[in-house]
C-alpha cells in the first residue's frame, strides 16, 4: 500500500496525462505558466462490482493513506454506485469512485465483464500502482462495441481499464475566472467541446456545487485486433459554495454526476 499520497496523485496524473492531450493545454490557457496555481478539487475512478476489483478494493488504497468515507449516490438509469472519499489533508483531492452493479445487466454483459474482471489476480489489485495500471485484458473491437449498446460506462471501463478518468480544476482556487460560466466560455473560446448534458453547468448555489466539463479527448485505442479512435478521459471544473459553519460543501449532486458520467459518452 502507499506511504505517500503525493507519489499517487502524480502516477494517476501521468497515466491521465497520456491519454488526455487537452489536460495540459487547459493548464495553459488557465495560466498555469504565468503562475496560476492548479489545484484539484477530485479525481475520479471507475471499476465493476465484481470480486477483485470491487468499489472496497480500490477504496482500501485511499483508506490506507487517511482517507474517509464520505457521501454514497446511487444512478439507477445508470446500475451504478458511487462513494466519496475525504483527504486526510486540506491539499489533497477528494476521490469518487464508481462502479457498476453487473449483476443488474444482461447475461451477455455479465459474461463479458466476468471474462474480464477474471484475468486481474487479487495481488494486481493491492498492488501500489494498480489504481493506474490500466487494462488487465485483451478485448476485440467488436466486443467493445457490444458493450457500448448497453452501457458507455462498461465499454468505458472495458477499453481503458484502471487509471483517473478525470481531474478536476477547484475554480475556488482560480484568480483570473470566477464562474462556472467564465470556465465555460474560455474552453468554447479555446475549441473545446462542453459537456451539454443537463445544460452546460450543473448544479447550483444552493446545492453548494456547480461543475462543468469537457467532452472527452479522443484517442487511438489497440484492440487484440485493430486500432480504434474512442473516448478517453476528460477535465472536470468544481466551484464550492460555503456551509452555515463556513466550511466549503465537500460532497457530491447525484444530478450532476449522473450527467458527468457521460463525458466520456461515444455515440455524438
Ligand atoms: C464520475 C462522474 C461524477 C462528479 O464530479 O460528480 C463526477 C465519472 O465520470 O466516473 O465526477
Ligand atoms: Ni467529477
Amino acid at each position: 500500500m502507499h506511504t505517500d499520497a503525493d507519489t499517487l496523485f502524480k502516477e494517476l496524473w501521468d497515466s491521465y496525462r497520456q491519454v488526455t492531450p487537452s489536460a495540459e493545454r487547459i493548464h495553459r490557457i488557465l495560466g498555469a505558466e504565468e503562475g496560476q496555481r492548479i489545484v484539484n478539487d477530485h479525481i475520479a475512478l471507475r471499476t465493476f462490482n465484481l470480486d477483485p476489483v470491487r468499489l472496497d478494493a480500490l477504496a482500501e488504497h485511499f483508506l490506507s493513506l487517511g482517507y474517509r468515507q464520505g457521501g454514497d449516490y446511487h444512478f439507477e438509469a445508470k446500475k451504478l454506485y458511487a462513494r466519496h472519499y475525504e483527504p486526510p489533508r486540506e491539499d489533497l483531492p477528494k476521490v469518487f469512485i464508481s462502479e457498476l452493479l453487473v449483476d443488474q445487466c444482461s447475461e451477455a454483459l455479465q459474461a463479458t465483464v466476468k471474462g474480464l474482471v477474471d484475468q486481474v489476480s487479487p495481488e494486481a489489485v493491492t498492488a501500489d500502482n494498480f489504481l493506474y495500471s490500466g487494462r488487465h485484458w485483451q478485448i476485440d473491437y467488436s466486443t467493445y462495441s457490444n458493450l457500448l449498446q448497453e452501457s458507455e460506462y462498461a465499454a468505458w471501463m472495458a477499453a481503458w481499464g484502471y487509471r483517473a478518468n478525470h481531474f478536476t480544476v477547484s475554480i475556488n482556487h482560480l484568480e483570473r475566472f470566477r464562474t462556472v460560466r467564465d470556465i465555460n466560455q474560455l474552453l468554447k473560446e479555446n475549441g473545446y467541446e462542453v459537456n451539454a448534458s443537463g445544460g452546460e453547468v450543473k448544479g447550483s448555489p444552493s446545492e453548494m456545487l456547480e461543475q462543468s466539463s469537457t467532452m472527452a479527448d479522443r484517442v487511438p485505442v489497440q484492440f487484440s485486433d485493430q486500432t480504434v479512435t474512442i473516448p478517453s478521459c476528460f477535465y472536470e471544473f468544481a466551484l464550492r459554495y460555503p456551509k452555515a459553519d463556513g466550511h466549503l460543501y465537500s460532497g457530491f449532486v447525484a444530478a450532476s454526476a449522473d450527467k458527468i458520467f457521460e463525458s466520456t459518452n461515444a455515440g455524438r
